[in-house]
């Protein structure tokens, strides 16, 4: 541990020594052993080594134990220990704004108040503001930190972040001060969730561009208002960061906060293998005292360049052997938004859907897709009107009629979102299913099973004659709901040898099955299918985000069944269905 870091530990002794109602002087004592640490002008290392940080720097017995100890081992145990005594709930707490150690104190004390949720509570009826020396402003102030870091701590889904950045880049672009524009960070990355947005300008004017950023619409705090970065924040908690860096910085410094860090850590080593230094202000011999020297590109694939390596997209900068397999020019050549033809897995009218059959097959005409499939649920999901044996033989025939019709280029293909039942079964009879185009089979009840038992009821469905994908693998719900437990390698093995396709749901809050699991899936010959699980026809739109956690996948075209042409779907469709003569060429 250096200086800063083991005066950051002292200083939180403090704090919790004052929670705990300890001696004041004590508490001063950590409080000024920390000042008097970060501004020792000797090397800590040497005074410890020659035992000297009581002689040169005037530590106390008990302060030159604990420096000694953080410095040598990086840990404390008179610390751990600390931690260990004091209610989690009360150190929680301190995060909240304006609230400090003895506030918290006295509230335990007086109120008995050891959570934040008793916290609110009390502010909330009024307790807080009787207590004394607190009053009612003070009440008002803890309430609004309160509900202030539930928003800013959260993350926020992808989807929505990028609806709020579109505006932000396009109105960047246009300002006359601008040479060049970009997000950058988890953003620019596709992760599947952001915490904050991050700008990358290049100009040699930063004034008129910040003024502009943090005065534009929906701006409800500013919270850093520089020549060099800005940050603001919005009303739903999310926060912008935008870096205002010279013209020719530019592309070095949005490398940089596109990330990730790991990637970041790894193109750093490379450049040193060269000799060179890389960093966000450009490229330069080691040596080099600044970078008056730097290389000059135009471009993020100049800097590639520089490090003998082919362009990687930023979806792919996640320190997951993008390098090598840039190094080696086998990096992917990843699924386009452009080569998906149509979707499967949409809901319409007949089940939980807003949108009928003809104004869905409307919509995918319009989106320019060869074919779309219905994927309505089946009874088991009774509260999302799912349908029965017969119901679904009534869709059939009016899929079929609006195909025979002719009033749509668009070709609709009849399948169902099946409910998976808790034994693994599927919740229609078989002959029916067979009558379908396709199956997705889902898990929608009885999520709660241990993993072995998930694990085998997947298992079960997937080798079912009439499935032929299986929906939303773990049914999460991104910053909501963890997904059920099971073993992913068996189920996708499973998916394989039964040449079951596995979908991306590309619903922006499920994105399942996650991105992390794909490369290795799809090496072993796994298929997926891009699934907007549309409840209505704008829905559509989410194959977008299911594109995003294909790329992230390292897959390609090939790996991806709805990127195949209509008589491709309809003969791997006749596969499982011989006695279908709808599928018939
Ligand atoms: P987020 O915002 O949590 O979803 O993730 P990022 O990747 O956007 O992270 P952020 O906003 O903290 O920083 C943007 C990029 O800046 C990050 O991907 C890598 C780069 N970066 C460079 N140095 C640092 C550093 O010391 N700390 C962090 N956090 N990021 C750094
Ligand atoms: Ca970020
Ligand atoms: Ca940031
Ligand atoms: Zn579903």
């Amino acid at each position: 541990m250096n200086k800063s870091d083991i005066a950051d530990v002292l200083n939180e002794i403090a704090t919790l020594l004052e929670i705990k109602g300890e001696n004041p002087f004590k508490i001063r004592a950590y409080q000024n052993g920390a000042r008097k640490l970060e501004t020792l002008e000797e090397d800590l290392g040497e005074l410890v080594a020659a035992d000297k940080l009581k002689e040169v720097a005037g530590f106390g017995d008990a302060l030159v134990q604990k420096i000694t100890e953080l410095y040598q081992t990086g840990s404390l145990e008179f610390f751990e220990k600390l931690k260990d005594s004091v209610e989690p709930g009360l150190v929680s707490m301190l995060e909240i704004p304006g609230l400090g150690a003895k506030k918290i104190k006295a509230m335990h004390k007086e109120l008995g108040i050891s959570s934040i949720e008793e916290l609110k509570a009390a502010c909330e009826s009024g307790a807080v503001a009787g207590l004394k020396g607190f009053g009612k402003k003070t009440a008002e102030k803890i309430l609004a930190g309160i509900e202030n870091r539930e928003a800013y701590g959260k993350r926020h889904l992808w989807w929505d972040a990028f609806a709020v950045a579109k505006p932000i880049l396009e109105g960047l672009q246009a300002l006359p001060e601008v040479v060049e524009a970009s997000h950058a960070g988890s953003l620019r990355r596709k992760r599947e969730t952001v915490g904050d947005l991050d700008f990358i300008v290049g100009s040699k004017e930063p004034k008129p561009i910040m003024d502009w950023f943090v005065a534009q619409e929906g701006v409800k705090e500013v919270t850093a208002h520089g020549e060099t970065k800005s940050s603001v924040r919005f009303e739903s908690g999310l926060q912008a960061d935008l870096r205002v860096v010279p013209p020719e910085q530019f592309f070095f410094a949005l490398h940089h906060f596109t990330g990730s860090k790991d990637h970041n850590v790894a193109m750093r080593q490379r450049a040193l293998a060269r000799g060179m230094s890389l960093s966000e202000w450009g490229l330069k011999p080691v040596d080099d005292e600044d970078f008056s020297n730097s290389k000059v590109i135009a471009s993020e694939a100049e800097l590639f360049k520089c490090l003998d390596l082919e362009y990687i997209v930023p979806e792919l900068r996640e320190g997951a052997g993008e390098i090598e397999a840039s190094e080696s020019g086998k990096l992917p050549e990843l699924l386009k938004p452009e080569s998906i033809r149509g979707v499967f897995h949409n809901h319409t009218t007949a089940s939980d859907g807003r949108c009928s059959l003809e104004e869905m097959t409307e919509a995918a005409q319009a989106k320019g897709w060869d074919y779309w499939g219905t994927a309505d649920h089946s009874k088991a999901s009774f509260q999302a009107n799912g349908l029965d044996d017969a119901r679904v033989l009534e869709q059939i025939a009016q899929v079929v009629a609006l195909n025979e019709s002719g009033r749509f280029s668009t070709h609709v293909f009849c399948g169902i979102e099946c409910d998976i039942l808790g034994d693994g079964s599927l919740d229609l009879e078989e002959s029916t299913l067979m009558e379908l185009d396709y199956v997705v089979s889902s898990v929608h009840i009885s999520m709660t099973q241990p993993e072995n038992e998930m694990t085998r009821r997947l298992i079960k469905a997937i080798e079912h004659p009439a499935t032929t994908m299986l929906g939303h693998l773990t049914g999460r719900i991104l910053l909501k709901r963890e997904g059920y437990k099971l073993d992913v390698a068996k189920v996708v093995d499973a998916a394989i040898a039964n040449g079951v396709i596995l979908e991306i749901n590309a619903n922006p809050r499920r994105l399942d099955m996650d991105w992390r699991f794909w490369r290795r899936a799809a090496e072993k010959g796994l298929m997926t299918s891009i699934n907007p699980d549309a409840h209505r026809a704008e829905h559509f739109d989410f194959v977008e985000a299911g594109v995003n956690v294909a790329r992230k996948g390292w897959l390609g075209e090939a790996n991806v069944f709805n990127a195949l042409s209509l008589a491709e779907v309809k003969q791997a469709f006749a596969k499982r269905r011989p006695n279908l003569s709808r599928l018939q060429a």
